[in-house]
């Protein structure tokens, strides 16, 4: 496919607000979904919808294969087994069943539980709430600009951690944690490793067997999919030790009075009727980028992140944030200069360019950069330099409507 066809291929974009069509550069808080994708939802609600797992009729047969379908998909897309993809609403839900399940009856007082100060709150409030419940301490790698040093990772990562939680992809700055030397230095202490893949499963192959990772989490809605349908991977080993994170329908062996056994993984933990139209969607949006490809969709991507942070810093007036000399994907975060970002995205929004404002769930790394919030602009594979020269243009106008005068 090329750019255009890519492009071309989501039908939102070609929406118009104030007579233009959207730039659409919030593609780290949920991206848009390809026609394919739709068309798949579709036919699966028009012709196959029943409840999984629970008819013997023909309809809720297929049901079933569809949605076990999907979760074969998924598990290729990572170098999973599929007894190892957990269907969850999205990677909050994933971490807080890590957590919850492993973290509770793994943790002990006195133990530690190491993550990064660059994680989104989902991978941070869930390792506090743990942490407090069991008397266990949360401690932080601490970046200098953005990067994690092999000495912070040897100096926080020691005998006596227990779990290490650590995001691939920063989804405020953009930059790749070195992901491989934390799962290593965790096993090497005897802790387990959990990876926030939020922001790297939409930009990057991941293969969980080479980065030998104990549990992964990612979410649909970033990767082309519906919204309500996330993932966790898990080692089958350390998923069948431990116990269900929601009771209910589906989830069990066999019920008795007074107490009951459980399904084997993945099932234990999918309590309840589970968004099958979800992962058929997933499913979908994993086929389209195979049609593409992981070499040509880093390719644009590459080149487009390149593009837009040499042309945002050649804005006069633009503070960009992060050093790194790690890779980075999607994510650029940056202020004008005293302006508040959320003048800043609703100046921008008059142009029909879309960015996020705030503290993007990331207060702790926000206040570690010393700001309280910023503006982001994440990049997707149907971005085109177009929409960042109209983002660089439209940011042009935010000192002067402000009266800054340049
Ligand atoms: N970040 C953003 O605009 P959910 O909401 O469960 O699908 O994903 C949570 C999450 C976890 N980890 C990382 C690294 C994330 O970026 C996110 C979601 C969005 O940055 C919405 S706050």
């Amino acid at each position: 496919m090329t750019s255009e066809e890519i492009r071309a291929s989501f039908p939102i974009l070609a929406r118009e607000f104030n007579g233009k069509t959207p730039a659409y550069l919030d593609n780290g808080a949920t991206s848009q979904r390809p026609k394919a994708v739709i068309d798949a939802v579709d036919s699966f609600y028009l012709n196959q919808n029943a409840n999984p797992h629970r008819g013997t009729y023909e309809l809720a047969m297929e049901a079933t294969d569809a949605y076990e379908g999907a979760r074969q998909t998924v598990a290729k897309f990572i170098g999973a087994n599929f007894k190892e993809v957990i269907f969850t609403r999205n990677t909050t839900e994933s971490l807080n069943l890590v957590a919850y399940s492993y973290g509770l009856s793994n943790v002990n007082a006195g133990d530690k539980i190491v993550i990064s100060i660059m994680e989104h709150h989902s991978n941070l409030i869930p390792w506090q709430q743990v942490a407090k419940a069991k008397g266990a301490t949360l401690e932080y790698m601490y970046t200098n600009g953005g990067n994690i040093t092999d000495e912070e990772i040897e100096k926080k990562i020691v005998p006596g951690v227990k779990i290490v939680a650590c995001t691939q992809v920063s989804n405020v700055l953009g930059i790749a944690t070195p992901i491989e030397k934390i799962i290593k230095r965790a096993h090497e202490v005897g802790a387990i490793c959990v990876v926030d893949a939020a922001q790297s499963a939409p930009h990057m192959k991941i293969d969980v067997k080479a980065m030998d990772c104990d549990f992964l989490a990612f979410s649909g809605h970033k990767l082309f999919s519906p919204l309500g349908i996330g993932v966790l991977y898990g080692k089958k080993e350390l998923l069948e030790g431990m116990p269900p994170f929601l009771f209910g329908g589906d989830m069990i062996d066999s019920v008795r009075e007074q107490d009951a056994t459980w399904a084997e993984v993945p099932h234990k933990f999918e309590a309840g009727t589970q968004n099958a139209g979800g992962a058929v969607g997933l499913a979908a949006a994993i086929e389209w980028m195979n049609s593409i490809g992981w070499e040509e969709l880093d390719r644009i991507e590459s080149e487009l992140y390149d593009y837009a942070w040499k042309k945002l810093s050649e804005v006069p007036h633009i503070i960009l944030y992060g050093k790194s000399d790690e890779k980075r994907y999607g994510s650029i975060a940056f202020n004008v200069e005293d302006v508040h970002p959320h003048d800043t995205a609703s100046i921008l929004d008059a142009d029909a360019v879309c960015v996020r404002a705030g503290h993007h769930c990331a207060q702790p790394l926000l206040t570690h950069m010393g700001i309280s919030s910023c503006c982001r602009a994440s990049i997707g594979v149907y971005n085109t330099k177009e929409d960042i020269d109209r983002l660089c243009e439209s940011l042009l106008k935010v000192r002067k409507w402000l009266g800054y005068g340049a």
